[in-house]
């Protein structure tokens, strides 16, 4: 029955579809921009019919049907969406999904639009860009996260206003700076609590907890000489009321040497979805982990492997997604070959205390194929983009474990994977993953020889606590030539 009204639907939206862009080609100019319009009005209005099916989605939290958390229907329940690994390309497949032009999406993290009212449904969302719906991506099944409620994902699907002359971005969204003392209160100690601005009446004023992550928390501890940001906190815990003045989606890179130099939107001052201000809690003593972007150019180079040997990596989702296309379609798709760039990479904990994974030990993850344990879900990402900075191959190291590889001379290594130990990368000692080690690679089988750039990140997500995250992240040329792969002039960034 509900199948039937599907297709009838599909039917009906192909058919307005048919006659609006028909009537469209002889309209005059002026005409054209009305009925892109209307058709779009059109076309939205039934996809909100769809959203009762599972596998539907609405955005949640916004100000308008443009932007908000994502929220996803399964068995007749909506769910929220974690933001691991949520980016550009997921963000791209919401708005296409919402019948939105998906080449204008914008991904949101740390719960941006408020925290979210349900249950996690997705986890780890991983798409390629193709999808014609959020459900079609790859994910850790339904209602498997590890996520707390500060990490729902969103999006702003930016509104694009069709000109026969030309194609206008329309966004409401204006970034201003923020240009005034902050300072710290009502922790239980003088390096923590609420964050709060000087209003120009010289009043203090909180800061809305919507989107509050590490990145802004460390520029908070920097400005005001407290050392590094431990934790990004969204909360009431130290007090704390918002007003119709609080400044909400305060952003920044992570880079800035004063809070002055971070953002917030114009347009949601005094519009926080809850109660919860941002917090933070300093320190002096953190990790700081160092890419060694020596090691990628010297290990740099290309492998031919067949399928079958990578079986493991498939399902740990290190495969280019022709890969699984492959699988799916070609019964002897193990003998077909994938060709892989591999790379040795090197994190170096160059801070003063451990770098320790955020998933406490009981909850690590056994991977049988790999047979160790997974203490943390994105260690490093591989990207790599053409010269118009298109990502075109991405290479995913989604799941990892942390252990002392090599050391200072008189550091002894304390952390090692095997035997359920530990898992860690103490000070001034490395974790390495060797260009052997599986999934230590980006397949680059759809790619035609040509210049590139590769950007290899460490804790790309930003989710555990550093004293600098400048150095997380490499980005070098990649030489790609029929026979011969290599990397060279890397220089050091934000991930
Ligand atoms: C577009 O829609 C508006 C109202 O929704 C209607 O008044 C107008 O006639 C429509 N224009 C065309 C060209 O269909
Ligand atoms: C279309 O673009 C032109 C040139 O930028 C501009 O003058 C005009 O106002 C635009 N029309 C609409 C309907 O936005
Ligand atoms: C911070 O990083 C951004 C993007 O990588 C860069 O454009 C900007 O210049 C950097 N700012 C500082 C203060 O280094
Ligand atoms: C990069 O990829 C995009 C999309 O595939 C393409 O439009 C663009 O021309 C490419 N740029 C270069 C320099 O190859
Ligand atoms: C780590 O190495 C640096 C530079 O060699 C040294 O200054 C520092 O004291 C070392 N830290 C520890 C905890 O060994
Ligand atoms: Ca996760
Ligand atoms: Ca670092």
């Amino acid at each position: 029955m509900s199948e039937v009204k599907y297709l009838d639907l599909i039917l009906f939206l192909a058919g307005a579809l048919l006659i609006l862009s028909v009537s469209g080609t002889w309209a005059s100019d002026r005409s054209n921009d009305v009925l892109v319009r209307n058709r779009t009005v059109l076309i939205r209005k039934h996809l909100k019919r769809l959203k009762k099916i599972d596998g539907g989605i609405r955005l949640v939290g916004g100000r308008d049907e443009y932007e908000g958390n994502v929220e996803i229907l399964y068995k007749g329940t909506w769910g929220a969406v974690c933001d691991d690994e949520w980016d550009l390309t997921e963000a791209s497949v919401v708005c296409k999904q919402l019948g939105y032009q998906n080449n204008n999406a914008q991904p949101t993290s740390n719960s941006y639009f408020g925290k979210p009212k349900r249950k996690f449904w997705m986890d780890n969302v991983f798409c390629d860009g193709s999808e014609r719906e959020l459900s079609n991506c790859r994910f850790d099944g339904w209602g498997k996260s590890d996520c707390s409620d500060s990490e729902a994902a969103g999006v702003i699907c930016l509104q694009v206003v069709e000109n026969s002359t030309n194609k206008e971005h329309k966004t409401h969204i204006k970034k201003t700076t923020i240009n005034t003392a902050i300072r710290l209160t009502g922790g239980r100690i003088p390096t923590e609590g609420r964050v709060e601005i000087q209003t120009i009446r010289g009043e203090w004023d909180v800061i809305c907890s919507d989107g509050w992550s590490l990145r802004e928390a460390l520029v908070v501890c920097k400005t005001l000489s407290m050392g590094y940001a431990a934790d990004a906190i969204q909360t009431t815990f130290f007090g704390g009321k918002l007003s119709k003045t609080s400044l909400a989606g305060v952003k920044c890179l992570g880079n800035e040497t004063s809070f002055s130099q971070c953002k917030y939107d114009d347009a949601l001052t005094g519009m926080c979805e809850g109660h919860e201000v941002a917090a933070v809690a300093c320190t002096t003593s953190l990790s700081d982990l160092v890419l060694d972007y020596d090691e990628l150019i010297r290990s740099a180079y290309l492998q031919d492997q067949p399928m079958f040997f990578l079986q493991c990596a498939m399902e740990e989702n290190c495969a280019a997604s022709s890969a699984y296309q492959i699988q799916k379609e070609n019964d002897a798709w193990h003998l077909e070959t994938r060709r892989l760039l591999r790379f040795t990479a090197r994190a170096l904990n160059a801070g003063n205390a451990d770098f320790r994974p955020v998933i406490p030990k009981h909850l690590w993850e056994w991977h049988m194929c790999h047979m160790h344990y997974h203490s943390m879900e994105v260690f490093a990402t591989f990207d790599v983009f053409n010269l118009s900075g298109k990502k075109v191959a991405e290479g995913h190291k989604a799941s990892f474990c942390l252990e002392d590889n090599q050391c200072l001379p008189g550091i002894e290594p304390k952390y090692a994977c095997a035997n359920y130990g530990d898992q860690g990368i103490s000070v001034n000692c490395s974790d390495i993953y060797k260009h052997t080690v599986d999934c230590q690679w980006v397949d680059i089988s759809d790619l035609e020889p040509g210049n590139y750039k590769i950007k290899v990140s460490i804790n790309p997500e930003y989710k555990i606590a550093e004293m600098d995250y400048q150095n997380n992240a490499a980005m070098c040329d990649f030489i790609y030539t029929a026979s011969f792969g290599a990397i060279s002039n890397c220089a050091l960034e934000l991930p």
